[in-house]
């Protein structure tokens, strides 16, 4: 087995998740950039946790896609891997996106979605509880009761409505399970009666430019999506940030001897 280079080992797999997701773009990008013999699997999010969990278990060599805020790295001694390349850019902002006209038709609600803010902190201890098995409604609504700091900063200026109808899409990835649940849990708070569509990625973009649903606060900028915004720039609204200091890129188990991208080329 010692005689075997990584990427047989790994049989030339860079474990990815789904295919609309902009950090396997953006690995396809890096296997380009730096000459790789690999291939990125797409699958899912939860699908590359457990191939992550199982190898780690095992004490095997594996490369996922990864993004931060993840709970995989408090659960897991994992390293990102050197990007000389810059394949995957740099610090990445989370934004909330909404369709033209919310300010317009929905000016209260948009002044909520606008506020929203958090820190990578506070999106990985949902995350972690999520992650650990607890209903994500109930994690949402505690975090809330215990954050009431904030929550009334993102509400701060708006009043409560009776049942006005608003829509949220949101990817399964476990970042954007965690912000669009509690921004919801806030929304159906102020008296909204409140859908979270879960989608793929391309489909989510294309229902808040079109109007299918009012927003989306998974809008990973300005590198991840930037395909997505390029497209619908003209279509949307951009609130800005609603979290700094997020991150993509290539990672494996701090157990295995790589540290750079540049070295799967070997
Ligand atoms: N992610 C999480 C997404 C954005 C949020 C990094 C997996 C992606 O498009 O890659």
């Amino acid at each position: 087995n010692s005689e075997k280079t990584l990427g047989q080992q790994v049989d030339y797999k860079i474990i990815g998740i789904d295919a609309g997701a902009g950090v396997v773009q953006a690995a396809e990008k890096a296997v380009e950039d730096y000459d790789l013999d690999f291939k990125v699997q797409t699958s899912s999010g939860a699908a590359m946790t457990q191939a992550l969990g199982d190898a780690i278990e095992n004490n095997k060599p594996i490369i996922i896609t990864a993004w931060t805020p993840h709970w995989k790295f408090a659960k897991y001694d994992l390293k990102y891997l050197d990007d000389p390349k810059g394949s995957f850019g740099g610090e990445e902002k989370i934004h909330t996106i909404t369709r033209l006209k919310l300010k317009e038709d929905m000016s209260n609600a948009h002044k909520i979605l606008d506020q929203f803010y958090w820190t990578p902190e506070d999106m990985e201890s949902v995350m972690l509880k999520v992650n650990e098995g607890e209903n994500v409604v109930e994690v949402a609504t505690q975090w809330i009761n215990d954050n009431q700091d904030k929550v009334s900063e993102w509400t701060d200026g708006a009043h409560k409505v009776d049942g006005e109808k608003i829509k949220l899409a949101y990817v399964a990835w476990d970042s954007e399970i965690a912000s669009t649940n509690v921004i919801g849990k806030v929304l159906e708070d102020m008296g909204y009666n409140v859908t979270l569509t879960q989608v793929e990625a391309g489909p989510m973009w294309a229902a808040v430019a079109s109007g299918d649903v009012d927003a989306i606060v998974a809008a990973w900028l300005p590198g991840t999506h930037e395909k997505y915004m390029a497209d619908y720039n003209d279509q949307v609204e951009d609130l800005g940030p609603n979290l700094e200091g997020a991150k993509i890129g290539l990672a494996v188990p701090a157990y295995m001897k790589i540290d750079s991208i540049e070295d799967l080329a070997k």
